[in-house]
């Protein structure tokens, strides 16, 4: 596993890299403005941390409208895409550098820093429906397209 290429061959998803601003003082300033650094406006932030447990395994799902991006913005994180056809992990470790989720992409989350903060920007609303949860859905759905 790697920290982020620059690219990725996985349908739907794409490195984000967002400036680092440092002057003369200590300290840096990171900074994802909708429509510029991040694809899509922002409707709802959530975070994940307090993991215990290196072993712990998140995500396992895709989703149908919703996009997302990711930065692990302390600590780090191994993210395992699958857009139906491919599949990657991609190690997050930089507050600067995220990936950014399109639909239709199943993805978990594993390899859990003590210290992982996952910071995550979405294109809507908190929506179970827009879930799809079950792997053979998954690949049903994507490979019917
Ligand atoms: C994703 C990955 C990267 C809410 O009520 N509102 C929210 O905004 C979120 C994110 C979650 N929840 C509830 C729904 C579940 O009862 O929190 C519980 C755990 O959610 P979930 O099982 O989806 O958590 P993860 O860590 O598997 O997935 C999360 C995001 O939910 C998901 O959209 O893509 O992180």
């Amino acid at each position: 596993m790697n920290s982020p290429p620059s690219t990725l061959n996985i349908r739907n998803c794409r490195i984000i890299e967002l400036p680092r601003i440092v002057d003369s003082r200590d300290g840096i300033i990171s900074v994802a403005e909708a429509r510029r650094h991040i694809p899509f406006d922002i409707r709802r932030v959530y975070y994940i941390y307090g993991l215990n447990y290196f072993h712990s395994i998140r995500g396992l799902h895709a989703h149908r409208k919703l996009e997302q991006a990711l930065f692990c913005i302390n600590g780090s994180v191994r993210l395992d895409l699958d857009d139906g056809w491919r599949q990657a992990s991609i190690k997050l470790d930089r507050p600067n550098v995220g990936i950014y989720l399109g639909i239709e992409l199943w993805h978990k989350m594993g390899d859990f820093a003590h210290n992982c903060i996952l910071l995550v920007l979405t294109s809507d609303y908190y929506d179970e429906s827009d879930y799809i949860r079950t792997y053979e859905e998954f690949l049903t759905l994507v490979h019917s397209r």
